[in-house]
């Protein structure tokens, strides 16, 4: 890791200390520390009232019980949480994960994250993240149902469309907005669409929505390759996970040119070096929810699968690696390997992919890095452009709807290097994105009082 300003050391060891067993959100904010060093030596005023050591601690943590009835008659129980990170900015916003893995400290790692993140879009949304350690793998549409119902029963009393509006993440997709919604709209008797963005088109969801992170990624990393003179065309591209995120990733990749050559899940990766054919991926995960080896087994010639413990999906020569999965899913390793395999352009698509070793490597061998707080924002933008179509009860076009998210990439890359350049880093985008969205968080924190 990288070293924190001596200024910024007390302030990285009380969080440590306060927040015990939660290496992820260590990792992310000792991440956005080492960036402002650069800030506070030019503008010793953000030390002042406690700023930093504010934005470092929630607004607001609750965590709760969600019991729900199984399709054998049995109880069960999970744990379920909602981390209201920031709202200088507007509402807290940030997406809802369901994954066995989820804990607090994960939670609040996204959070944090996710403060960061909105504040680059330039929309009026503060951040926040939620989830539970449910499980969705193996449940019957009927177990998912009564488990977001519960879920709501208990999370709606801290929602609202001018408090906290959740949406997707790893897990939660189409069905499970639309189960928590339905669930949200009994509980208060109102059709607050505004409360949960991701919904589907036919209730006041936003077209382009589905494959905005996904997109966004794509036009982050073109932005970084046009500053060298290239593009898509021809590419080797490999892409980590086959959900939402790696799909539309893969998608739009294609669109530009490029070749997807390899995607997995938690079981291992397939590689298809004639390209991923998108429409038998999309049925095998999206309608079947299948694991990714039945690709492999559907495409027959050409295609084969490595399960998870023979190696990792970075093993494929690329020139564009473009990770979708999950935290800390890309090594130091894997980076060398990358590296040695001639990489010349990272996009995370996911949230904190890379370890910090992971990211060195790439610094230090000048491949260009995007990253998920900045490449990974087009989610949560296109969110706010459907609380826009709610609160205007308005609906646009898929074109008018891309081109917004097109412009708001553009401007979030171009906002990184132009920050990077200032602040003496040129090309370091994960400098420039720690550094613009801190500014405009504490800026508005700044004015609001000690609150
Ligand atoms: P999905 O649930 O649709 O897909 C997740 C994919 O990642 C699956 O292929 C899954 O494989 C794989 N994966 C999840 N956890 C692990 C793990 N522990 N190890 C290996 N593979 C794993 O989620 P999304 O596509 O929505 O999210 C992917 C990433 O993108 C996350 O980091 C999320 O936070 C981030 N993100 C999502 C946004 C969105 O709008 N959805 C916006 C911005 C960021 P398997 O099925 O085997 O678990
Ligand atoms: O990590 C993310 O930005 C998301 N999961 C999307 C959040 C949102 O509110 O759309």
């Amino acid at each position: 890791m990288n070293c924190i300003d001596e200024k910024l050391q007390p302030i990285f060891s009380e969080v440590t200390r306060r927040n015990c067993g939660e290496p992820e959100f260590h990792q992310a904010v000792h991440e956005v520390l080492e960036s402002l060093g650069r800030v506070v030596a030019k503008h010793p005023h953000f030390l002042d009232q406690a700023l930093i050591e504010r934005i470092c601690e929630p607004e607001r943590q609750v965590i709760f019980r969600v019991p729900w009835v199984d399709d054998s008659g049995k109880v069960q129980i999970n744990r379920a949480f909602r981390v209201q990170f920031n709202s200088a900015l507007g509402p807290y916003k940030g997406g809802m994960r369901f994954h066995p893995s989820v804990n607090v400290g994960i939670i609040k790692f996204l959070g944090f994250e996710q403060t960061f993140k909105n504040a680059l879009t330039g929309m009026p949304i503060g951040g926040g993240k939620g989830g539970s350690d449910f499980d969705p793998k193996g449940k019957s549409d009927g177990e998912i149902m009564r488990f977001c119902q519960s879920l709501m029963t208990e999370l709606h009393r801290h929602l609202g469309e001018y408090t906290d509006v959740p949406a997707g993440d790893i897990g939660v997709g189409g069905r499970e907005i639309g189960y928590m919604f339905g669930q949200y709209k009994r509980l208060t008797n109102r059709y607050e669409a505004g409360v949960i963005t991701g919904k589907a088109l036919a209730y006041g969801g936003s077209r382009a929505r589905t494959e905005a992170t996904g997109y966004g990624n794509t036009y982050f990393v073109q932005a970084m390759l046009q500053t060298k003179g290239t593009d898509f065309e021809g590419k080797k591209v490999v892409v980590s996970g086959s959900g939402n995120v790696a799909i539309y990733t893969i998608e739009k990749v294609q669109s530009f040119g490029g070749k997807v050559i390899a995607c997995s899940d938690s079981s291992g990766y397939v590689v298809d070096e004639g390209g991923i054919d998108l429409e038998l991926l999309k049925e095998v995960k999206d309608v079947r929810r299948e694991r990714i080896s039945e690709y492999a087994k559907a495409k027959g010639v050409g295609t084969y699968f490595i399960s998870a413990d023979k190696g990792s999906v970075w093993d494929v020569p690329c020139d564009v690696a473009m990770p979708s999965a999950t935290q800390n899913e890309l090594s130091g390793k894997d980076a060398d390997t990358l590296v040695k395999n001639r990489v010349i352009a990272v996009g995370e698509g996911a949230n904190m992919p890379s370890t910090p070793e992971a990211i060195q490597v790439f610094q230090t061998a000048e491949v260009l890095f995007a990253p998920g707080k900045a490449a990974n924002a087009g989610g949560v933008a296109t969110s706010a452009l459907e609380m826009q179509q709610n609160a205007s009860r308005d609906s646009w076009t898929f074109e008018q709807t891309e081109e917004r998210l097109a412009t708001i990439m553009r401007n979030i890359h171009d906002t990184c290097a132009a920050t990077a350049e200032e602040y003496g880093a040129p090309g370091n985008y994960v400098l420039g994105a720690n550094i613009a969205g801190f500014v405009r968080v504490a800026e508005a924190m700044q004015m609001l009082g000690v609150i």
